[in-house]
């Protein structure tokens, strides 16, 4: 295979700083990051879904688009899916597995619904009546069975539980509520399985949420056991909040799970993945690439068993071309926390030379690595521009024909 000029220059410069390579190669071609069949569908907002033309209704198409983004990319091959938003119409899990697997990915992480029925108005498993809850409790376990069909080992765990006034109803039994609930899930799980709890400080519940922050979600995975730990959406966060060292926190812990990428700028905004904050996301992957290697347990392992998941959901950019783009910003950044010279921003920050440490990490941040990029797609088999090549397709044209515009009904279709 020809190298490419402009990474053989970049190489060269990277291995002057002591950084191997191959190594960093290595590491991108193994880098997996799961995309959300609703990614793939109309979303909007309270005011509006815009249809966009040829999005998927249905989870086959779904799974297609998600393997689009497989061929495209390399680094995307499986897709979380959402029950009952993906559940089949003859209920063939099975057969929905199957369907993927000859498209060449898998079925990821399955995440329950317990917030888009009537019943829920006042919560799931924090719910003041009992019924609800036990409903709720059904749902969770119908999709620990789904988890034992599609082979799945991620049950993803979000709840719109809260409530909207002081006085509404009581905090501390909410609380125990939930405890209870997932209590009961956790012997569900299948053999080998995680539960990951995600936490959001608010919406749609104004006054409280139940699992508002990662230090909730935390506290009720310690009492469920190892293989319950915490979700991080990076869009669940109250503005201002380091996030990367939330990370830090629990890859120390052996409590992170999960994440949920997106970009917010103002809260649960949802957008491409590194759209807004791109620096953000770069220190994020260097407490996880730091953690990865460094020979700190439990952070170490925690940090080889990361379920990178992203949940974005687009109201006027079209879906495809956006979600390649999201897979790529994640992979930029990890190639940058890849190229930190761990020992050199250690001995700095041993001296307590405070800029030197900050400007180490900050020139891995301002490399380039595009080039490096390019030449790990082509080795991988995968367009050197995944996104030109998408473009050059002709998918967009042909699931525009073959789809048309679904009316947009709100929620994820
Ligand atoms: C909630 O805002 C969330 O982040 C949860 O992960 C849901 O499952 C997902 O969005 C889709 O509604
Ligand atoms: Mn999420």
């Amino acid at each position: 295979m020809p190298t490419r000029p402009d990474y053989a220059l970049l190489a060269e410069q990277l291995t002057n700083q002591g950084i191997d390579v191959e190594t960093v190669k290595t590491a991108l071609k193994a880098q997996h990051i799961e995309t959300p069949s609703w990614g793939y569908a109309n979303s909007g907002t309270r005011f509006h879904t815009f249809p966009w033309p040829g999005a998927a209704t249905t989870t086959r198409p779904k799974i297609d688009d998600a393997a689009m983004v497989h061929r495209t990319t390399g680094i995307a091959p499986t897709v979380a899916i959402h029950i009952p938003w993906d559940r089949p119409e003859d209920g063939d899990y099975a057969a929905m597995a199957q369907y993927a697997q000859a498209r060449g990915i898998a079925i990821g992480a399955v995440n329950p619904n317990v917030f888009q029925d009537d019943e829920y108005r006042l919560g799931s498993l924090g719910h003041p009546d009992p019924g609800i809850r036990e409903r709720a409790l059904d749902h969770i376990m119908e999709c620990c069975g789904i988890m034992q069909t599609v082979k799945s080992d991620v049950l993803s765990l979000w709840f719109a539980d809260g409530t909207n006034y002081a006085g509404q109803d009581m905090l501390r039994h909410r609380k125990r509520r939930f405890e209870q609930g997932l209590k009961q899930v956790y012997p569900n799980l299948p053999q080998g399985a995680r539960m990951l709890i995600e936490y959001k400080f608010f919406e749609p519940a104004f006054y409280s949420t139940d699992i508002p922050d990662w230090g909730t979600s935390y506290a009720f995975c310690l009492k469920l056991g190892a293989q319950a730990q915490v979700l991080v959406d990076l869009g669940h966060h109250a503005p201002g909040v380091n996030i990367e060292q939330i990370v830090a926190f629990l890859l120390d812990e052996g409590k992170l799970g999960g994440f949920h990428f997106n970009n917010r700028k103002y809260a649960d905004d949802d957008l491409i993945v590194g759209a807004v904050n791109p620096y953000e996301l770069f220190l994020i992957y260097n407490e996880l690439a730091g953690a990865a290697a460094g020979g700190d347990e439990p952070a170490r392992t925690t940090a080889h068993n990361i379920a990178y998941m992203i949940d974005q959901s687009l109201s006027i950019e079209g879906k495809l071309a956006a979600m390649i783009y999201s897979v790529l910003n994640c992979q930029e950044a990890y190639a940058k926390s890849l190229i930190v010279p761990r020992a050199r921003l250690a001995a700095a920050q041993a001296e307590g030379n405070v800029l030197a440490a900050h400007r180490i990490l900050t020139d891995a941040f301002r490399t380039d690595m595009r080039p490096l990029l390019a030449q790990v797609r082509e080795e991988m088999g995968v367009p050197a521009d995944p996104i030109a090549a998408y473009e050059a397709s002709g998918y967009e044209e042909q699931i525009r024909t073959e789809r048309g515009v679904s009316v947009a009904t709100g929620g994820f279709q």
